[in-house]
């Protein structure tokens, strides 16, 4: 069973992601998805709109994705991908060559990002549109 992961906030769930994940998939059999916790996303200076254990529950309900685990934190994709028994691990292309390190444990693809939506874009123009 070829098995791939990926790692992400998936905030405010959009086709980019859907996108992403379905490529994802297609690379092997079984893919897992390791969502950034809430304090991970303040490391990243993100705040998601819904909870962790929410968009947990979204990213399971989703035909693509087989398993949902936490990133607490950047440094454990080598723990991950040994402890899972990763064959490929995929991120967009806004993440190109940043992990490339793992190409000593893995496959790394970086996957063409969906132009045109991000949630970054979906809350600004829905703040845009409540203060017409
Ligand atoms: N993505 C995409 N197209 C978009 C938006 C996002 O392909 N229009 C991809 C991103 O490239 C990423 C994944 O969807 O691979 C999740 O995006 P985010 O939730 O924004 O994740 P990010 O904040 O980039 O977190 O350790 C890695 C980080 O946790 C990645």
């Amino acid at each position: 069973m070829k098995k791939v992961l990926t790692y992400g906030t998936f905030d405010l769930l959009h086709w980019g992601h859907i996108n992403l994940l379905k490529r994802a998939k297609e690379l092997g059999d079984y893919l897992i998805v390791a969502i950034s916790t809430d304090e991970f996303n303040a490391v990243k200076n993100k705040k998601a709109y819904h909870s962790y254990e929410n968009r947990k529950l979204i990213l399971e309900a989703i035909r693509y994705v087989d398993e949902v685990i936490p990133e607490h934190t950047w440094e454990q994709k080598i723990d991950d991908v040994i402890k899972h028994n990763i064959d490929v691990f995929v991120m967009g292309d806004d993440w190109k060559g940043k992990f490339d390190y793992l190409k000593e444990y893995c496959e790394v693809v970086y996957l063409p990002r969906t132009v045109g939506i991000s949630t970054t874009k979906i809350k600004k123009e829905l703040l845009l549109a409540s203060q017409k």
